[in-house]
């Protein structure tokens, strides 16, 4: 891959609404981007395999719970330098982001969120050094967008649960240490535990062939009589609102982390217009690719706006979850657009791993279907602006 160039589109002097802690955490996370993962995330991604060796870089920049307080490990920073992070990340990678994400928002806030006092003292700080990895089982083979309807299950035996089901598509699954999953009791409500590996009856086989976010690990999690300690249910909260709060935040994570990979591919298609030749002049001098451009920085400015608002309310505790819907599915849309169109701007040489596009673009592909797909957020927006529920 060529060297990484990489310079913020910033076109409506956004840098002024940061305070110097959001710049200093934002920079942070760009220089380890551009010194850790450029060098190096091609090739992994090709070779579909995770670069674990980033977890100590990843921790160290504060992406392993930057909004857990410092007491249990955290960075203890606002939402808007969550964001920033993300956003960070996922300029190099969005599998590198999803990691992040996952362990953030989906393995340290139910913990932090709804686990006792011990639970949060055993597994946050180590969570939050990238000791322990986790993944977060929601998604099940016949219960993708409609959650609601899965069938792993846990029972009382007395002095533990037995847990029986298995899920798929699970990020980080094939390393990591703990699980955060959701199983329904023997009355149908559902509940979030912890699931350590090692124990026995749980395995969690890794998912191949994938033509999107081949650097980051996905598989399932099988649980196959797994008897988990009573002491691994998370009490504070259970329904489906338990995983959907927890996907609250990974969503937002994703309205942020997607404006990092369109930044990319906008600087890149850029720079490659302003220097490739045809017809004896550069052809960032035609019109054509002047609309591309010129449309890319307009919507990156238009997400960028987006995600500030939403961070300001989420730093409120006033951002709804159809706010961050709204959000998550415009820019995760804004970006996988603007990978097309770069992708194009670079002619043949855009499909190839000398540039990030090709990448971003497939990962992207991803990213508009999980937390909740294009579709979902588009109806959780229809529910919330009528009043009439289409999902049912
Ligand atoms: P519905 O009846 O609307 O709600 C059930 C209960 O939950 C409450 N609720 C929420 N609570 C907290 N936060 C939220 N965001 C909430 N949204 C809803 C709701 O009030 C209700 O409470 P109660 O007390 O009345 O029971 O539920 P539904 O069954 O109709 O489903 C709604 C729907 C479709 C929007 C939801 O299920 C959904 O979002 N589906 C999409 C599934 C999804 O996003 N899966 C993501 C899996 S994780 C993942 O993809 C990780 S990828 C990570 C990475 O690698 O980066
Ligand atoms: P389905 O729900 O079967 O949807 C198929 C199509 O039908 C979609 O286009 C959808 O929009 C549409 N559709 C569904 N319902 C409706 C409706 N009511 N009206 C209109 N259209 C509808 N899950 C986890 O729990 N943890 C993870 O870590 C995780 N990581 C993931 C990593 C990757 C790489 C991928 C691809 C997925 C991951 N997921 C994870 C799962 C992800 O959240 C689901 O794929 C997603 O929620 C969609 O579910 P599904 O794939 O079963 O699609």
């Amino acid at each position: 891959m060529r060297p990484d160039l990489f310079e913020a589109p910033d076109y409506y002097n956004l840098d002024e609404l940061l305070s110097e802690e959001h710049k200093l955490v934002r920079d942070a996370a760009r220089q380890w981007v551009k010194r850790d993962i450029t060098p190096i995330i091609e090739e992994f991604a090709q070779k579909a395999e995770f670069p674990k060796q980033i977890i100590g870089g990843l921790a160290e920049i504060g992406a392993f719970g930057p909004y857990i307080p410092v007491e249990y490990g955290g960075a203890g920073l606002d939402q808007i330098s969550y964001g920033l992070i993300m956003q960070e990340i996922e300029r190099g990678d969005s599998g590198v982001r999803s990691t992040a994400s996952v362990q953030s928002s989906l393995v340290m806030y139910p913990i932090f969120a709804y686990g006792t006092e011990e639970q949060r003292k055993k597994y946050l700080p180590k969570l939050a050094s990238g000791e322990y990895m986790g993944c977060f089982g929601l998604t099940e083979p016949d219960h993708g967008s409609n959650p609601s309807g899965m069938v792993t299950n846990f029972k009382d035996k007395g002095d533990h649960f037995l847990l029986n089901g298995a899920k798929l598509w699970i990020s980080n699954s094939p390393f990591a240490d703990i699980a955060v999953v959701w199983a329904k009791n023997e009355e149908g409500r559902i509940h979030g535990l912890i699931v350590e590996r090692g124990m026995e009856g749980f395995s969690t086989p890794e998912t191949h062939n994938k033509w999107s976010l081949r650097a980051s690990a996905t598989g399932e999690l099988i649980f196959d009589n797994v008897r988990v300690p009573k002491e691994n249910l998370l009490p504070g909260k259970n329904g489906l609102g338990a995983p959907l709060g927890c996907l609250d935040s990974a969503r937002y994570g994703i309205a942020w982390g997607a404006i990092g990979a369109a930044m990319d591919c906008y600087d890149t298609a850029l720079r490659y217009a302003k220097e490739r030749i045809q017809f004896g002049k550069p052809i960032a001098a035609t019109q054509l690719q002047q609309k591309k451009l010129a449309e890319m920085i307009t919507e990156i400015t238009k997400a960028q706006l987006l995600a500030f608002r939403l961070g300001q309310l989420k730093n409120e505790g006033r951002a709804t979850t159809a706010q961050i819907s709204m959000a998550k599915r415009n820019n995760v849309e804004m970006a996988i657009k603007i990978a097309r169109e770069a992708r194009q701007v670079l002619g043949g040489m855009g499909i190839t791993g000398e540039y990030s596009i090709m990448r971003h673009m497939m990962n992207l592909e991803s990213v508009i279907t999980y937390e909740g797909t294009h579709d979902i957020h588009l109806l959780i927006t229809g529910a919330d602006i009528t009043g009439h529920n289409a999902f049912k």
